[in-house]
């Protein structure tokens, strides 16, 4: 069918007029070598997304924060509790990935601004179909780079909860990327082989040549270029220095050591007080939630409850936690926001709380904090986290009793989890078979 006849022959003036994008550097060659690192990242990206979803065991209990979700929340395992450093690494590559891919996905779209104009809008219903999946292609990608980005920086300024959001956002961009990659992936191929990179790396200014079209449909390429005020490699250099900076500047949050007083960017990567042995991140501290010295004091009790009915079978104070048998663990915690922080934890495992609960080889623990209602206060874990080896409701970090901001008097530490199952001021605790 042709539909071009439901347009003007000739486009309205500006942008949609072939001469009027000049640069020459622009071209399919060009805009493939941005979708060759995207591709690789962004699958990397995408995947680690999808499984940190599932690391939260969204089956189990209240762990679900996308309630909504229906099929969108489909996925195939429990969380693994090994290697402990699971959801640290998962969870490096998806922020940290992301972050460095976004002067690349900037530069992509800058490289393809053209398209956005083609004229006439679309010559078949094949092509107004190829046309639409982009809008979920770069209408996903934008929403999810900017999401995450605000997410980490808790800027919260979008009108959703972002857990959803980012999920179901996912889901559209995924489909929009599948489609893209299978429509474009030969003419991609295609593109690589018209220039090379190492030819490319070494072309200065004064010997740029702008792309050749390489064939009718080809948009990208410049009708009427301008000299070049940039080369081809000043711009690929743009980008992955900018990248570079960028990995730089977040990647100690996750990485630790000497890097993290390098992670400028990274909004809570760095030192917090004293240097003593609770000197590592906070990110809710004990008074945002109401809890003090006081609730966590002598009054305070753990209360081991055999569910589902809720019969309490032990209620037990600090110093009887202590006088259980202790392990020793170095575990890190790792954010969903990317950041990360290994210490070394003593305390109680959980498998030997679920025996003195009278409740060996529970099929779900559910911890609750004495913040009481709230973000992150109630938590399910699985039959295999409650009986992993080096699951530990840490009384000790370092070798010193935790801060109140850590979590005093008890935090739940579980190998591979995310942080946020990590939880803090536990005061109950449900083993159920
Ligand atoms: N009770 C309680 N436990 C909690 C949280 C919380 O807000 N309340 N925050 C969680 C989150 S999101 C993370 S990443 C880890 C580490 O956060 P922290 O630095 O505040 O200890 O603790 C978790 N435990
Ligand atoms: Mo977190």
């Amino acid at each position: 069918m042709e539909l071009s006849r439901l347009f003007p022959a000739t486009p309205p003036p500006g942008p949609f007029r072939g001469g009027f994008w000049r640069s020459p550097l622009r071209g399919r060659w060009l805009t493939s070598t941005f979708a060759l690192v995207l591709l690789v990242g962004v699958t990397v990206v995408a995947l680690t997304g999808f499984l940190s979803y599932a690391a939260y065991n969204p089956r189990l209990g209240s762990n679900d924060l996308t309630s909504t979700k229906g099929l969108l929340g489909f996925y195939l395992f429990d969380w693994p509790t090994r290697p402990a450093w699971l959801y640290q690494l998962n969870q490096g590559l998806h922020v940290i990935g992301g972050l460095v891919l976004t002067p690349v996905l900037l530069a992509k779209l800058w490289s393809v601004i053209p398209k956005l104009f083609s004229w006439p809008p679309f010559r078949s219903p094949a092509q107004a179909l190829e046309r639409l999946s982009l809008l979920a292609l770069v209408g996903g990608a934008v929403f999810l780079f900017v999401t995450g980005i605000m997410n980490i920086a808790y800027w919260y300024a979008f009108p959703f909860s972002f857990y959803p959001g980012h999920l179901y956002g996912a889901w559209v961009f995924t489909a929009g990327f599948v489609v893209h990659v299978a429509i474009k992936l030969p003419t991609m191929r295609r593109a690589l082989r018209t220039r090379r990179l190492v030819d490319e790396l070494r072309m200065p200014i004064d010997q740029t040549r702008p792309e050749e079209r390489m064939d009718e449909e080809d948009e990208l390429a410049p009708v009427a270029p301008r000299e070049a005020t940039l080369s081809r490699r000043g711009l690929l250099g743009l980008v992955a220095g900018s990248s570079a900076l960028v990995f730089v500047l977040t990647a100690g949050q996750t990485l630790g050591g000497p890097f993290r007083s390098m992670a400028l960017l990274a909004p809570r990567g760095r030192s917090y007080g004293d240097g003593g042995p609770n000197d590592f991140q906070v990110n809710k501290p004990a008074a945002a939630v109401g809890v003090t010295a006081e609730n966590t004091g002598a009054s305070y009790r753990l209360e081991l409850v055999v569910g589902p009915d809720g019969s309490v079978a032990q209620s037990l104070s600090r110093e009887d936690l202590l006088g259980l048998r202790q392990y020793t663990y170095e575990l890190p915690i790792a954010c969903v926001e990317g950041w990360s922080t290994t210490q070394t934890w003593t305390g109680v495992r959980l498998r030997d709380l679920a025996m003195l609960a009278g409740v060996p080889g529970a099929a779900e623990m559910t911890a609750e904090s004495l913040q009481g209602e709230g973000d992150f206060a109630t938590t399910t874990f699985s039959a295999d986290q409650v009986d992993a080896e080096k699951s530990l409701l840490a009384l000790r970090v370092n070798d010193a009793d935790l801060s109140l901001d850590h979590g005093f008097p008890a935090r739940i530490i579980v190998p591979a989890a995310p942080g946020v199952h990590c939880t803090k001021w536990v005061s109950r605790m449900t083993f159920v078979t």
